[in-house]
């Protein structure tokens, strides 16, 4: 008999979650920055054991509504919280257990869910940093197990993932043995060039990037061939994009190619091009079509 289901993730933004579907999926299928904001779209991770899949399910960050983004994004939230069969709640431990994680251990509470935390970057903490960060999560008061993790160095994760799969009911596999996501392959090559945009830039250019594949061709010699667009919402943050002679998008292009040669061990031939899009933010079809659900 298998076991497979769906796990949600809930943190603050910045606490590790993308990072530690990364680690239990062994692929990079969601991208890691410290700009908030970073993960956008539900991304599910799949990871497969002789028995049993897990379907992580990392989720956007939760934050006040102010377009139709973020409205989406905390919408999202709010069903995958009451479909998962459990919750991981990771918990970034090199920071004090505030309001935001009560918030959040309320809302998993109230949607009932079977609850599971994590106490991620306790690489960084030592022990006696460990046990407080052990006690300050107990002190959150959901019910279920506390494990402290790295997600970063891999400690602790087999055991969480132990866990998790032990919780989840019998059935067949939702995804073949060998997927590692769900992601149509255009909006996980839009997100690894977003990725390189996000390490770039600072104050609101973050926010307001958006990336679309509009071309993406597999030759029959082996060069994977991608067009992509990379939208601004002003001719201001379209000049810093750009960058004086073209040298900062063309850094973001080298960049986001190698780091996909390397993981997939393919060449690649990658063009981009930065237009402006004023207001993309609020644009439902726009967001229907980069996938933002
Ligand atoms: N030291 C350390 N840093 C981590 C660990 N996990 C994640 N990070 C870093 O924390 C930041 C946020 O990670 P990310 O996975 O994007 O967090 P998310 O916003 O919860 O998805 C990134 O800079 C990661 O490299 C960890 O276990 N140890
Ligand atoms: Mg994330």
């Amino acid at each position: 008999m298998t076991r497979s289901g769906f796990v949600a993730l809930a943190g603050r933004p910045n606490a590790g979650k993308s990072t530690l579907v990364n680690s239990i999926v062994a692929d990079k299928v969601a991208i890691v920055s410290d700009k908030p904001q970073t993960t956008r779209r539900e991304v599910r991770g799949i990871a497969t054991g002789p028995d049993w899949q897990l379907v992580l399910v990392d989720l956007p960050g939760v934050q006040r509504p102010r377009d139709e983004l973020t409205e989406r994004m905390q919408r999202r939230v709010e069903h995958a919280l009451a479909d998962a069969d459990a919750v991981l709640f990771v918990l970034n431990g090199e920071q004090e257990v505030g309001p935001g994680d009560r918030f959040i251990a309320s809302a998993i509470k109230r949607a009932g869910a079977r609850a599971v935390t994590a106490v991620n970057k306790v690489d960084r903490l030592g022990r006696p940093g460990t046990v407080a960060a052990l006690a300050a999560a107990a002190g959150l008061g959901l019910d279920g197990e506390i494990f402290p993790i790295s997600a970063r160095k891999g400690t602790g994760v087999a055991q969480l993932v132990d866990h998790l799969v032990a919780l989840l009911p019998e059935g067949p596999f939702l995804y073949p043995p060998d997927e590692h996501t769900d992601m149509p392959e255009e909006v996980r090559l839009a997100e690894l060039v977003r990725e390189q945009v996000l390490r770039r830039t600072r104050e609101e250019l973050p926010h307001a990037v958006e990336v679309e594949v509009t071309e993406l061709e597999h030759r029959e010699d082996g060069l994977l061939v991608v067009r992509a667009q990379v939208w601004a919402e002003s001719d201001s943050q379209k000049a810093i994009l750009v960058g004086s002679g073209g040298r900062m998008i063309k850094a973001i292009g080298t960049a986001a190619r190698r780091e996909i040669e390397r993981s997939r061990g393919e060449r690649m031939h990658l063009e981009l091009q930065v237009r402006v899009r004023r207001g993309w933010r609020r644009d439902e079809g726009l967001l229907d079509r980069l996938g933002i659900e």
